[in-house]
């Protein structure tokens, strides 16, 4: 998917003094008016996509938007909807989603992510999917020049079923490239749990992933493995919020 790079489109500006949690609500509100009336919108999970929930939830009770569902991806998206007044439903119901948004950990210049970092990437990936448009919200920090270069974790969904075994052919599989393989742990100290009662193996890189689709493919070729976070080729734009202001790129 390395194809022409997307071209930025300026947005507005931001006033210097604004928090990172400013920035993001920011660039939520940027990202909600691409929702209009009537549309199933596809509802992301993390802080980001929180503000657009909560900016959907206001437009709806305002009346300025109306007729509108959500399918969450998170039992915490649901969650927060549903305190909203906002309208649930589910991929069984609407299969095709009109407009999805959503938070990333990672975003390249080619807008491929790395996403699950918050351990819903697997409802997040099957809705995002299932979407005509899928717009992503981040902050500036989540840029990178090659995807698994920020030293943080590239989130793959196990089954609980001997996770050891699958932790340790995960890591076998990029073994030249000085991966490690971590069972993530919730606060309790106990194994993470996802929302589909599964494990997450936390892939930490040395080096960006020379080969992303290569790598998704040799992942998901794994029995036991669920989904990974590698979200390639799947956003039509991005809406980046920084401290110089609000860009759009968008392929
Ligand atoms: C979801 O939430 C995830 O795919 C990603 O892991 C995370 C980003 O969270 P935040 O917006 O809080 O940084 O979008």
């Amino acid at each position: 998917c390395r194809r022409h790079q997307a071209a930025p489109v300026r947005a507005f500006s931001a006033p210097a003094a604004l928090t990172q949690d400013d920035l993001k609500k920011l660039a939520a509100i940027k990202a909600v008016e691409y929702v209009s009336s009537g549309m199933v919108i596809g509802l992301g999970t993390g802080s980001t996509a929180a503000f657009v929930v909560a900016e959907i939830g206001t437009l709806l009770s305002s009346g300025k938007l109306t007729n509108i569902v959500g399918v969450p991806t998170s039992k915490r998206t649901y969650e927060q909807a549903l305190s909203l007044g906002i309208p649930l439903s589910t991929l069984d119901e609407h299969p095709r989603i009109d407009l999805a948004i959503d938070g990333a950990d990672e975003v390249d210049p080619d807008l491929n992510l790395v996403k699950g970092r918050g351990g819903a990437l697997l409802r997040e990936k099957m809705v995002e999917a299932a979407s005509g448009k899928f717009v992503v919200v981040v902050d500036e920090t989540k840029l990178v020049s090659g995807l698994g270069g920020s030293g943080l974790a590239m989130p793959v969904e196990v089954v609980q079923f001997c996770w050891k075994y699958n932790l340790t052919r995960l890591q076998g599989l990029f073994e030249e490239e000085g991966c490690e393989a971590k069972l993530r742990l919730g606060d309790d100290g106990k194994p993470y749990v996802t929302d589909n009662s599964n494990y997450i193996v936390d892939l930490y890189f040395m080096t960006p992933i020379k080969d992303a689709i290569a790598a998704g493919k040799k992942i998901s070729a794994l029995e036991g493995v669920v989904e990974h976070g590698l979200f390639l080729d799947m956003a039509t734009a991005v809406i980046i919020a920084g401290k110089d202001g609000v860009t759009v790129k968008a392929k």
